[in-house]
């Protein structure tokens, strides 16, 4: 390990990112992190993924994002509570210890699925961990299919990427095809499920993908 500066903000991140995992196992809670631009769907993911899991697992979020009174607003409104990891004048990538302190004023009980709504630095290093047990990103398909060559770091440490907004295909000239070449190019083993928020389609592989993760069983369907 070399002794520059980034290198002491790295592992001084690492050291309190380990913190927030053992606090999260001492809770029983989840701890995802939800990277992606703004605009591309995190806050709308994040509030289906609350309505598909019908009350299965405490949603909870800790809330990355600048305009963060305008998300948990939005998301207090359908019931899940949200904690927000910043003032309004840090800048620059989410820390571990930002989101420690956000995870400790959280309600966390055993099966609390938290939601870091982090606005993706999509420039920031893959080395920089929250403490989370799996890293999402929301791609909204509106922002093309090579974005994965342009922010290589962001998508190189993820494991599993959200294609999100896949009702404006007709629209947006998006290759599937392209987008998942591109991202092989910098993550050979990331997962891919493509959805709408709008339209509801793929939700339920989203929500498959979670409760598998989560060791859960998956949800009878009835009718
Ligand atoms: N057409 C369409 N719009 C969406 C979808 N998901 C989110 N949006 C819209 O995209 C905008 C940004 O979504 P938001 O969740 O605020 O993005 P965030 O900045 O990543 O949290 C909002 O106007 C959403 O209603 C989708 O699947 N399809
Ligand atoms: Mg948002």
């Amino acid at each position: 390990m070399g002794s520059g500066f980034w290198e002491k903000r790295i592992e001084g991140n690492r050291k309190q990112a380990e913190e927030n995992k053992i606090f999260l196992t001492s809770r029983k809670a989840i701890l995802f992190n939800l990277i992606g631009s703004s605009g591309a769907g995190k806050t709308e993911v994040i509030r289906r993924t609350h309505e598909i899991l019908q009350g299965r697992f405490f949603i909870q979020v800790v809330q990355g994002s600048a305009a963060a009174e305008l998300d948990m607003a939005r998301l207090q409104a359908v019931g899940i509570t949200s904690c927000a990891a910043r003032t309004g004048r840090q800048w620059g990538y989410l820390k571990a210890g930002e989101v420690g302190a956000a995870l400790r004023r959280l309600p966390l009980s055993p099966g609390s699925l938290v939601f870091i709504e982090n606005p993706g630095e999509l420039f920031s290093p893959v080395d920089f961990h929250l403490g989370e047990h799996c890293r999402v990103l929301v791609h909204s398909i509106a922002e093309g299919d090579d974005t994965p060559a342009k922010f290589p770091r962001a998508y190189a440490g993820v494991d599993l990427v959200i294609l999100n907004k896949i009702d404006l295909l007709p629209f947006s000239g998006f290759s599937r095809k392209r987008f998942t070449a591109h991202l092989r190019q910098v993550n050979p083993d990331a997962e891919e499920l493509a959805l709408s928020c709008r339209t509801g389609v793929g939700l339920n592989h989203w929500r498959d993908w979670l409760l598998k993760f989560c060791g859960e069983s998956p949800f009878e369907e009835s009718g």
